[in-house]
């Protein structure tokens, strides 16, 4: 049976921000990667959150404390089953992607990397995904190596894995869906190739958690990390992953209160995980969010969206190859995620991206935090149009000829 669409205009009308002019001109938000919006039930979720469960968790006997914790707990089972984890302990809230990244680099890295060991990340990772493991490295003596990434198109050479993946790699550590470039990687072969070896696997789920379907088990990683604010939940919030045998060997990350069974002057005994890696109080209120947000992911459907922004983007990146002279446009020609940088020639990306601005286009323009591969390939920057699933194509086509109109100012 051939599932329904779903009703997408519907949907954007959840969405209250976009509703809106910027500079006189209509909303079109291309920032998706950067963040996305937030659907009214996840603003409702957090209003009465405050306005009527406000508590600490996991302390208090009241009342409060309780629909709190239940709240908080239930959270976490709803994003074990988001990403079909076996089970909530797998599970730990972190601030976002990057903690998650933080949190596995100091606790398992300190633990198990010594020197001359490798740490293989790939060309095209975040910063969150290399500098973690930079520090690292310069602590234990281990050492950084990058899977090749080739050309304009930006895919990772893949017949060169067998020369990274070698048995001197301790973690494998790599991005699902790139930020810059919208490549979506093998993840579940590479992490399959990985696990052949005895090596642990991380993978960076920030652009691809809310986009497609993200099963844990179906990739097979060890650990994999995504952020709440680009999923359609609050900013603060985001998952860290842990397959349970390797999160139980793992020390705390941060010491506090709400992480221990017992403290004495002499020592301390640490709770199971994943309270261990949870110290202080919670932000509380953003798991409360994520969970609505998931719910409200799950109910449009992520292997539509993912579908959909396919389009658009796939749409966006034929429209400006053949409406847009001089332009250079960077990441794979087909299957690409949903989004597209690009650069007009002679005219920095700032530019192109204040100007579009002004037209009441909201896009990014930077090195978008991978400064390494804009250097691979060549330039400092980029401007990115980065899609969801309530953006359309009658946007796209404006943002089309936004970019036409920013390239006869510049008169390239
Ligand atoms: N990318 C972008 O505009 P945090 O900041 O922890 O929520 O997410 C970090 C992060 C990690 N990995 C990837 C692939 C990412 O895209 C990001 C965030 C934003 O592209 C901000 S630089």
């Amino acid at each position: 049976m051939i599932p329904t669409p779903p009703d997408w205009a519907a949907l954007r009308a959840d969405f209250p921000i976009l509703d809106q002019h910027v500079h006189g001109q209509p909303l079109i938000y291309f920032d998706n990667a950067a963040t996305s919006q937030k659907p009214r039930v996840v603003i409702e979720a957090l209003r009465h959150y405050y306005e009527r469960d406000n508590a600490n968790v996991h302390r208090g006997i009241h009342e409060l404390s309780n629909r709190s914790t239940t709240a908080f707990e239930a959270a976490r089972a709803r994003a074990a089953q988001f990403i079909n984890a076996r089970s909530a302990d797998e599970i730990i809230f972190t601030r976002g992607t990057t903690e998650g990244v933080n949190l596995v680099a100091s606790s398992w890295g300190l633990k198990h990397l010594q020197r001359g060991d490798t740490i293989l990340l790939t060309e095209m990772e975040h910063h969150s995904n290399i500098v973690p493991w930079q520090l690292l490295a310069e602590r234990t003596g281990a050492k950084v190596a990058y899977l090749p990434v080739s050309g304009d198109e930006g895919l990772l050479d893949l017949s060169r894995v067998d020369e990274f993946l070698t048995r001197g790699v301790k973690i494998l550590s790599l991005v699902h869906i790139s930020n810059s470039l919208g490549t979506v990687n093998p993840v579940a072969n590479l992490c399959a190739r990985a696990r052949k070896l005895g090596v642990v696997t991380l993978v960076d789920a920030a652009q691809s958690a809310g986009h497609c379907p993200v099963d844990v088990q179906q990739i097979g990683c060890d650990f994999l990390a995504f952020s709440g604010h680009k999923i359609c939940g609050p900013t603060g919030i985001g998952v860290l992953y842990g397959r349970a045998e390797l999160l139980e060997a793992m020390p705390p990350y941060q010491g506090g209160g709400e992480m221990i069974l017992s403290v004495e002057y002499s020592g301390t005994r640490f709770k199971p995980a994943p309270h261990r890696f949870e110290a202080g109080t919670p932000d509380i209120s953003g798991p409360i969010g994520l969970h609505v947000a998931m719910d409200y992911l799950d109910g449009v459907g992520r292997e539509a969206i993912f579908r959909h922004d396919q389009e658009l983007a796939q749409y966006a990146y034929e429209q400006l190859a053949a409406n847009v002279p001089n332009v250079r446009l960077f990441g794979p020609r087909h299957g690409r995620a949903g989004l597209v940088s690009f650069l007009l020639k002679d005219v920095h990306a700032h530019d192109v991206v204040t100007l579009a601005d002004q037209a009441g286009v909201a896009l990014r323009g930077g090195h978008h935090c991978t400064q390494p591969l804009m250097h691979k390939l060549g330039v400092e920057s980029t401007a990115r149009a980065s899609f969801y699933f309530y953006n359309t194509k009658a946007e796209v086509d404006r943002f089309v000829e936004v970019i036409r109109e920013v390239r006869k100012f510049f008169a390239v």
